[in-house]
């Protein structure tokens, strides 16, 4: 089965099953609910760092890339798992961050020591430029006593690696081949279009320096060079590049099959839509008209050009998509099923994220100090320095912060949600009693609802391989397009509002059948009237 036909699903380990009651998600509870994944109908799951790491961005730290962190389980756990996975059909991604290493890595700690060797394993200078961290401040701090500074883009205890270095290279090579010999089938590659930076870093006022350091002509021939090095000889091998502030050129580049780099790209001009000026830190409602222009722009061109996308709304990196797209208060099942629809129908490989299967929601917390996410909380200090009040600033962070969607899995109204039996790491949300598996599996509609959609991906070729077209790209309420592949063609119509709407239906569609309907009892007239977040997916050979 080609990675077009698949369907990811992405586990937060932290936060999806504690089976050793000590407040964090563990293997073993991946492993105890792999016949939940399999229900569901997913092909892979991708699990967030699972390494050493001493946790200060929750694992993307990584102090050992060939181990397994305690606190997850032990080696011969994540081997059980992936070998219970595959008997089901299952198989298992890797978070591989190969940009930056926890300040705790040996490699950094000896070359901090004076070993040269491995301080040409990092970005060092005797002069900082003025680029911005991603999580606040400058990007260079100093490199010990030495007088010269060290690149983190990320946290301070992120030190980036130096790609132009062979040796480093080979070093990270061999990672990824220790865990495709494990039988790791997938790797998602994190912020893998800024391991490229040029020889000569400069000042670049514009965008907090991204321009700078971000999809480097030299990023494509690493991506090339690892492929070759790893997994490029193995077809069964999934691919995806997490790319940050990227282009369509880019991230056609990135996937055209012929250039041998990745299967697929993520990007996130999508999410961004309800940023004030591009800013994360702001409030605005979503912006429709441009999230259908970006939508119709990535489909459209990545199809023309042979490019791949990776589709999603939600990841361990946002607030939960239907506190964003949706009344959540009034349709929360409606709007859950029609942004599915969006993605699970259209051109690119969709991945689910923990939680989104049940239609999970932003946890509603109620004070600062159920925020762990070092971002969030750099984010509140640097809000309140810039002189915005604790109030407001709490209601931003409450609404963008990465803990939304971080909360543990909502597994039953038991106590911590089913998740442990003891305080987790972080704090359940408050919607347990309401939203949860059990209650789902009884008597919800969302869950069945992916699982039809997951299936459709694998009963019509036309879903997985058709092309992309727009479909009423000015109406001022709807998201549609159409795929075609041969004599066969998709139309997808999806309401983005609560209000209702009437549109025309193309004639060819007239006698086609409908594949999926968050509605019931629709019948295909030549005008059909859209009830709030109504998605219909008509098909026709
Ligand atoms: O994220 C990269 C990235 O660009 C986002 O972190 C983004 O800048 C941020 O979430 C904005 O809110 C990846 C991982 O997904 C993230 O969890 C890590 O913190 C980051 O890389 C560093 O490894
Ligand atoms: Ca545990």
């Amino acid at each position: 089965m080609s990675f077009k036909e698949k369907v990811i699903y992405q586990i937060y380990p932290k936060s999806f099953l504690d089976t050793n009651q000590d407040g964090v998600g563990d293997l073993a509870g991946i492993k105890q609910k792999l016949p939940y994944l399999q229900q569901l109908g997913v092909d892979m799951i991708w699990l967030n760092p699972v390494y050493v790491s001493p946790q200060k961005d929750n694992g993307y730290d990584i102090a050992d890339y060939k181990s397994v962190n305690p606190l997850f389980g032990s080696m011969e756990g994540l081997e059980e798992l992936i070998f219970a996975a595959q008997e089901l059909k299952i198989d298992i991604m890797f978070d591989m961050v190969l940009n930056h290493v926890s300040t705790e890595h040996i490699w950094f700690q000896k070359a901090l020591a004076g070993e040269k060797k491995y301080q040409d394993y990092f970005i060092l200078r005797d002069q900082p430029t003025d680029w911005v961290s991603k999580f606040g401040g400058n990007a260079w701090a100093p490199f010990g006593d030495t007088g010269n500074y060290y690149l983190h883009l990320f946290d301070k205890t992120q030190a980036d690696l130096n790609w132009r270095n062979p040796e480093l290279r080979e070093e990270l090579y061999e990672v990824v081949r220790f865990w495709m010999d494990k039988g790791v089938k997938g790797f998602r590659f994190d912020v893998i279009n800024l391991i490229g930076k040029d020889e000569e870093l400069k000042d670049c006022a514009e965008n907090d320096g991204k321009p700078a350091y971000t999809d480097r002509p030299i990023n494509h021939e690493y991506l090339r060079d690892l492929n070759q090095a790893t997994y490029g000889a193995d077809s069964e091998i999934i691919t995806v590049g997490e790319m940050s502030a990227t282009s369509i050129p880019e991230c056609i580049l990135y996937t055209k099959p012929e250039r041998h780099e990745l299967n697929m790209t993520f990007n996130f001009h999508h999410l961004k839509v309800d940023y004030v000026d591009g800013k994360k830190w702001t409030q605005m409602p979503f912006d429709f008209t441009r999230l259908k222009e970006l939508f119709h722009t990535w489909g459209t061109q990545m199809s023309e050009e042979n490019g791949w996308n990776a589709l999603f709304w939600n990841n361990h990196d946002q607030p939960r998509a239907l506190n964003r797209f949706v009344d959540v208060d009034n349709y929360r099942v409606e709007g859950a099923k029609m942004l599915a629809s969006a993605i699970h129908l259209n051109r690119g490989t969709p991945y689910i994220y923990m939680g989104e299967e049940i239609g999970m929601v932003d946890p509603d917390f109620t004070s600062m100090d159920q925020y762990v996410d070092v971002e969030s909380l750099n984010a509140y200090q640097e809000m309140l320095d810039a002189g915005k009040s604790e109030v407001d600033a709490f209601e931003i962070v409450k609404a963008k912060s990465r803990d939304n969607s971080r909360t543990p899995m909502q597994w039953s109204s038991e106590k911590y949600s089913g998740f442990s039996t003891v305080n987790p790491w972080i704090s359940v949300g408050k919607t347990a009693n309401e939203i949860n598996v059990a209650k789902e599996l009884q008597e919800g509609s969302i869950f069945s609802y992916y699982q039809k959609l997951i299936r459709l991906r694998k009963d019509y070729p036309l879903i997985a391989e058709g092309s992309y077209e727009a479909f009423l790209p000015d109406h001022p309420q709807i998201y549609g397009y159409l795929r075609r592949l041969g004599k066969e063609s998709l139309l997808v119509i999806n309401n983005f509002f609560p209000q209702e709407t009437t549109i025309e239906i193309p004639d060819e569609f007239l006698t086609g059948k409908i594949l999926i309907n968050n509605y019931e009892d629709e019948v295909i007239d030549k005008n059909i009237q859209l009830k709030p977040y109504q998605s219909i997916a008509i098909y026709c050979d």
